[in-house]
């Protein structure tokens, strides 16, 4: 239930190795991993190679990619060359001439699509908020894989898991560094739980995530009954 994202720098570990560390050593207690500009900027492309070739886990790369339909298609064509799972997009670009051809695009190469419904920061309740319910309802009708929605928003992620039932797979950051707990989101109904920095740029990254990933099971057994 957790995804690592991998956002470097690592703060306990440096050199060419520190990515091959955190996934090896966490590979045993997660479901995926997420990937992002910091780590195609630092370390280029052929990073995500290296993380595919040591895990049969998902990659989901975010580039929380908001551009016409034919530049996000190509962005998916070349991700998919290099490895990927699944590729994090913006809902506010809307679906005429965009998701609607990005989306088509992934279900022809078989990757699955995550649309950004609400984020993790302040800032995300002054614009995409407002517009949360919309963003819910395309992506219902896009049929797209799931939704990121930040782990403290708790009612929002209980709304779309009442109104998605589980036809969208719920993804929630903002755990650990940015303030709310393991299980916070998922207790919350959500699927997975995005966590970077308290795993990442842990002395031991392995340990860390199975000490998280037992947290989350307990979280689950008690909130259950509430959910
Ligand atoms: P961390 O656990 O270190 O705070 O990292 C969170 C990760 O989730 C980062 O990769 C960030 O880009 C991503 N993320 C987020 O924090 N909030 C969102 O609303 C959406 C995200 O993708």
């Amino acid at each position: 239930m957790i995804v690592v994202a991998l956002d470097p720098p690592f703060e306990s570990r440096s050199g060419s190795s520190a990515l091959e560390d955190i996934v090896k050593q966490t590979d045993a207690f997660v479901s995926g991993y997420k990937v992002g500009l910091p780590l195609l900027i630092q370390e280029g492309p052929g990073s995500i190679r290296r993380i595919r070739n040591l895990t049969e886990k998902r990659i989901i790369a975010d580039l929380k990619l908001a551009d016409i339909g034919e530049i996000m298609a190509k962005v998916l064509r070349i991700l998919v060359y290099i490895g990927i799972d699944a590729v994090i997009a913006h809902t506010f670009i809307g679906i005429e001439d965009a998701l609607d051809i990005l989306v088509n695009e992934a279900n022809r190469q078989n990757i699955d699509i995550i649309l950004v419904a609400s984020m993790s920061h302040k800032g995300s309740s002054r614009y995409i908020d407002s517009k949360f319910g919309e963003f819910i309802r395309d992506a219902l009708e896009l049929k797209v894989h799931g939704v990121v929605i930040g782990a403290g928003k708790k009612d929002l992620i209980r709304t779309t898991r009442e109104i998605a039932g589980n036809q969208l797979k719920i993804y929630t950051p903002g755990i650990g560094a940015q303030g709310a707990k393991p299980g916070d989101g998922l207790c919350a109904g959500a699927d997975y739980e995005i966590i970077g920095r308290l795993i990442t740029n842990d002395p031991e990254p392995g340990i860390k995530a199975k000490e998280i990933y037992y947290t989350q099971l307990t979280r689950l057994r008690e909130c259950h009954g509430s959910r």
